[in-house]
């Protein structure tokens, strides 16, 4: 077994793109990175999060898909497996972690399978993070094989305490899940001072109101833009709206319609979201659905307050009448009382900017990436100790 000194090889499977599994992943490899690890991204394109600078323990292999006349859908789990097994070997991991179960999960399974013929598999852990498990997961296209490659994970983590429970009421699962949240770098997101930025956007001093994500059914941005109205005809305020998706057209009409477009601004996805954060005073996040809330908490570091809804995993960061406040679902009067409430008096939105940095402290990634090391440990040597005991 390999000494404390020694770091592992670690292959983090991922979504590449601006969505919260793989920013979540990224940062994950970037910390693991500093602490001395050997990390291998293997995905379809550079994380977004990776580009920014050079690190030298970070690796990136990108998964081609080769087109062919016959596909109309390429096989991009088969491209995936075949990657997984070509880094495993020539790299000599010791681990995969794969971040979001589909088709990640059942990919590294296959690739798995053809391994063990040649002694050279590794374990590999599943982090479930949202809709892999509320939404699309369930879906009955995907929920065979879903549950199966779960099952077959060796190690299974979710990203709240809800979304363990919601895991184990979804699926047939035969394993103990751990509950690891979501992390935040608060050396990366906190408040700077950006008043000049401030200034550009809400000249006459008003609020700044701030909606992120990657603007998809589920975040519900029509609500955002509805809180907002309510909102902006009682306190003068802004709004922007960072990120970019399927909805983005139908909000922008929607404000259009409302009559409130110039005081919206799209800006589209962003990557340095800690300056914007920075000129923030609420964060709206009304989601159907949300297993953590990861831009949540990347908002309350910036000292930015929350008014959100009550689903899923969002209660677990979100303290009620102090960090801001927690609605059903589609409620926008009751989000827009609170968003009102919060920005209304100087001194109690001082209140709130101070307990929701102070709330983010408790997931810095100081505290929780040290649960994934200890898991990886764990793994390692269980899957260690079997083949010895298989011979
Ligand atoms: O829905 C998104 O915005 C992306 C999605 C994903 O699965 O890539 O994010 C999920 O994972 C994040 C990181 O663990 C969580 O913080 C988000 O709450 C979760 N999104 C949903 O549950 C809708």
């Amino acid at each position: 077994m390999k000494t404390e000194a020694v770091k592992f090889k670690i292959g983090i499977v991922c979504y590449p793109t601006f969505g919260g599994s793989g920013v979540l992943a990224t940062e994950l490899g970037l910390a693991l990175s500093d602490k001395g690890y050997e990390v291998h991204f293997i995905t379809y394109e550079q994380p977004v999060r990776l580009t920014q600078t050079f690190h030298p323990n970070i690796y990136f292999h990108e998964v081609k898909v080769p087109t062919y006349p016959l596909f109309d859908f390429p096989p991009y789990e088969t491209a995936l497996a075949s990657a997984m097994v070509n880094v495993i070997v020539n790299q000599k991991l010791d681990l995969l972690h794969l971040h979001y179960a589909i088709p990640h999960a059942s990919a590294a399974y296959f690739a798995r399978q053809i391994l063990k013929k040649t002694g050279a598999d590794v374990p590999f852990i599943t982090t479930l993070h949202g809709t892999d498990i509320t939404l699309v997961g369930k879906d009955a296209t995907y929920a065979p094989v879903v549950t199966f490659s779960i099952n077959e994970s060796d190690a299974i983590t979710a990203v709240s305490q809800n979304l363990k429970e919601e895991t184990y009421r979804s699926f047939k699962i035969e394993k103990d899940i751990h509950v690891i949240h979501n992390f935040v770098d608060i050396k990366r997101f906190h408040q700077t001072d950006k008043d000049h930025f401030k200034q550009m956007l809400a000249p006459g001093g008003e609020r700044i109101l701030v909606h992120v994500s990657n603007f998809r059914k589920v975040k519900r941005v029509n609500d955002v833009i509805h809180i907002f109205d309510k909102v902006s005809k009682e306190i003068p305020s802004k709004l922007l709206m960072i990120g970019d998706g399927p909805d983005r057209q139908q909000a922008e009409e929607l404000a259009r319609t409302l009559g409130i477009y110039n005081d919206v601004r799209f800006l589209g996805k962003q990557e340095q979201i800690s300056e914007i954060l920075s000129i923030a005073d609420l964060f709206l996040l009304p989601s159907e659905t949300e297993s953590f809330g990861l831009s949540a908490l990347e908002a309350m570091a910036c000292s930015v307050p929350l008014v959100a809804t009550n689903a899923g995993g969002l209660p677990e960061i979100n303290i009620e009448g102090k960090t801001g406040f927690l609605s059903n679902v589609g409620d926008i009067e009751s989000m827009a009382a609170h968003a009102i409430y919060i920005l209304s008096d100087d001194d109690r939105l001082q209140d709130f900017k101070k307990a929701a940095i102070a709330q983010a402290r408790k997931f810095e990634k100081q505290h929780i990436i040290p649960q994934y090391e200890k898991l990886y440990c764990e793994v390692i040597a269980a899957y260690k100790a079997e083949k010895l005991f298989v011979g």
